[in-house]
């Protein structure tokens, strides 16, 4: 399954900017530079429908994507970024606070990780996060092309071992953006949470 119709709706700076249609969204979180905006180009087979780059940070906004016009793929700011100033950070912090405790059409959140590294103390606290405020969510293991297949287990089991001691049982899937691998099962579960009620998020 490969998501046919899709454009580009908006950016927006904060909560207040959103769409007010009511249409279901899923969300995409993790640090600059995993894979973010690559795989919503996946997902479309579109090369260029999200924007992506090698310098990390440059998404400084909730980017809209209407799928099929009845949901939305949202390109989240990447966190973690070293180089934009303390204050920029804490910004950013709150709207994304914001917007995940408020958008009550938030139906799922992947969370990315680089499967090439453990996760970040950044992923981890996100996940905490995410979990402990009830908000819906899987895990994706990006650039898998870049590891052998016995790396990619490992990333694996690494990531379950981390959600076992947080208590925490949510889909783990690796992916690839170049080789496509697991692009198909991030579409499947996207489209089962594209078509619940948005009531998850308080
Ligand atoms: N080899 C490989 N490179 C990837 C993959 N996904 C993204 N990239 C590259 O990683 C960089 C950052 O990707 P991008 O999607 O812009 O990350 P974002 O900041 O999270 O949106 C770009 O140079 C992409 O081409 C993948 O699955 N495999
Ligand atoms: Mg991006």
């Amino acid at each position: 399954m490969i998501f046919q119709d899709a454009r580009f709706l908006k950016s927006a700076p904060d909560l207040q900017h959103c769409p007010d249609d009511g249409l279901p969204e899923i969300a995409m979180a993790g640090r600059s530079n995993v894979g973010k905006s690559s795989l919503i180009n996946s997902l479309t087979q579109r090369k260029k429908l999200a924007k992506t780059s090698n310098t990390p940070g440059k998404t400084r906004m909730i980017n809209y994507y209407l799928i099929e016009n009845r949901f939305y793929l949202v390109d989240l700011p990447g966190y973690g970024f070293a180089k934009v100033s303390r204050k920029e950070r804490n910004r950013w912090g709150k709207v994304l606070i914001e917007w995940f405790l408020n958008r009550n059409t938030l139906t799922l959140t992947l969370v990315l990780i680089d499967s090439r590294h453990n996760p970040t103390e950044l992923d981890c606290n996100m996940i905490e996060w995410l979990a402990g405020n009830k908000i819906p969510f899987a895990v994706a293991l990006t650039k898998c092309d870049k590891i052998s297949n016995n790396k990619q287990q490992q990333a694996r089991q690494a990531t379950h071992s981390l959600l076992n001691r947080m208590n925490i049982e949510v889909p783990v899937t690796l992916c690839s953006a170049t080789t496509k691998r697991g692009i198909e099962n991030l579409a499947e579960l996207i489209d089962e949470f594209s078509r619940v009620d948005g009531q998850f998020a308080n």
